[in-house]
């Protein structure tokens, strides 16, 4: 007897090489155990029970949306900062004079974990009601030990709380704090010697990222990080190419990185290391508008490498403040002219694939988890298609449909 059983449903599987969105018109899903059991067009649905039947009317069903690249777990917020910038100050001019991620690392080191649960929770929530199942949380505002820490426990207690999937990700190396200033190979030692062993053996850490650019870390400096998360076993992701070329996709592809992400400035040597290594491309549209960039990530020399590319909100309070996934995909088809098929593979197949998670999320194929997105839409271009407009009919995570927000 199956568990659950969605039937009459137009499902979009995103399963790659076959109809556009993998779809499957006239379909239904059979859930054991939190998985998917079976999947296929009604007619050749197995007769078997099933403790609980939903008939999708026709609905389209995705898989479950995620978000593979956020720094949600954060204090204050940078709404003053984002007047200085209407006056003219650019995000490097603020980063340099202190403000920019150092102002957030203060208010995240002075906030308590109840008040860093309340205001990522808050953030979390808009994101939930799109339909997310999985959501990456990176550390990067504490600086220190403790505060690295804190802001890891916070995020695995939101999937503690919530119905959806947290997959944490180390980012001491995001920027040098006040108190090593001038003294970035001393942090680094800091970092790779005593912060991510502490945040490893407390089991806080899914993976390890960097800020490899002018105001981040410079490629050695990231090496020292992605050698000391290589030791632990632990795989890489990386910010990359964000405002110049400082070769990060490369030392990325390197150390076969999950992932690299931003890659505006990304040139041929990057894209050739990354296709070879498989690492996916995290596109980060609400960054690129929100900074107000003008150079366009090459999204044709990544297709042409045949580089997966994913889509992600990068919600943060200085480059994104975005909490809307779908949002996303039409920045990505307007701006990054991916389309509408493109873009939700970004946000399924492709995310679930920049988190180490292919195996078991980003598509609806027997033997993944059942996390499904159903949407009141008449086709699945409409996601991308409409700006702030939530489609959402129902989210189920493991088979278990979420409560309505
Ligand atoms: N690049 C970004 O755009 C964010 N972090 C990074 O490495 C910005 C983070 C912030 O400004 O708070
Ligand atoms: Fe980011």
């Amino acid at each position: 007897m199956y568990d659950a059983l969605f039937t009459h449903a137009r499902l979009a599987t995103m399963r790659p090489g076959g109809a556009p969105y993998g779809a499957i018109e006239e379909g239904a899903i059979a859930v054991e155990n939190g998985r998917i059991a079976w999947v296929g067009p009604m007619a050749a649905l197995p007769q078997r029970d099933a403790r609980e039947r939903h008939d999708l009317a026709g609905r389209w069903v995705t898989p479950g949306l995620v978000d593979c690249h956020t720094h949600l777990v954060h204090g204050g917020d940078r709404a003053a900062e984002f007047e200085l910038r209407l006056q003219g100050a650019s995000y490097e001019e603020i980063a340099r004079a202190g403000g920019g991620i150092r102002s957030t690392v203060a208010a995240t080191r002075a906030a308590s974990e109840a008040e860093l649960l309340a205001a990522a929770e808050s953030r979390l929530k808009p994101l939930l009601a799109e339909g997310l199942t999985v959501v990456e949380i990176k550390s990067g505002y504490g600086l220190e030990r403790e505060a690295e820490m804190k802001q890891l426990r916070v995020a695995r207690t939101l999937g503690q709380r919530n119905p959806v999937r947290i997959r944490t990700t180390f980012l001491a190396a995001h920027a040098l704090p006040p108190e090593y200033e001038g003294r970035a190979d001393d942090y680094i030692t800091a970092v790779v010697e005593e912060m991510l062993p502490a945040a490893h053996a407390a089991g806080l850490v899914d993976a390890v990222d960097a800020f490899c650019e002018r105001i981040g870390f410079t490629p050695a400096q990231t090496e020292r990080v992605f050698k000391a998360a290589a030791a632990l076993g632990l795989p890489v992701k990386l910010h990359a190419e964000q405002l110049s070329d400082l070769k990060g996709a490369v030392l990325a592809a390197r150390y076969k990185a999950l992932s690299a992400d931003h890659l505006e400035y990304v040139e041929a040597d990057g894209i050739a290391a990354m296709a070879a290594a498989g690492t996916v491309a995290v596109l980060l549209p609400g960054a690129f508008y929100f900074l107000r960039e003008t150079k366009l990530p090459p999204v044709e020399a990544l297709r042409q490498a045949r580089i997966p590319i994913a889509l992600s909100t990068d919600c943060n309070p200085g480059s994104s403040p975005a909490t809307s996934l779908l949002l996303m995909l039409n920045m990505a088809a307007t701006f990054f002219r991916m389309t509408p098929e493109e873009a939700l593979a970004g946000v399924t197949r492709h995310a679930a694939q920049a988190l180490g998670m292919a195996a078991s999320h980003g598509t609806i194929e027997a033997g993944k988890a059942a996390d499904l997105a159903i949407w009141d839409i008449e086709r699945p271009a409409e996601l991308a298609y409409r700006i702030g407009f939530n489609p959402l009919h129902r989210t189920v995570k493991g088979g278990v449909s979420c409560p309505p927000r």
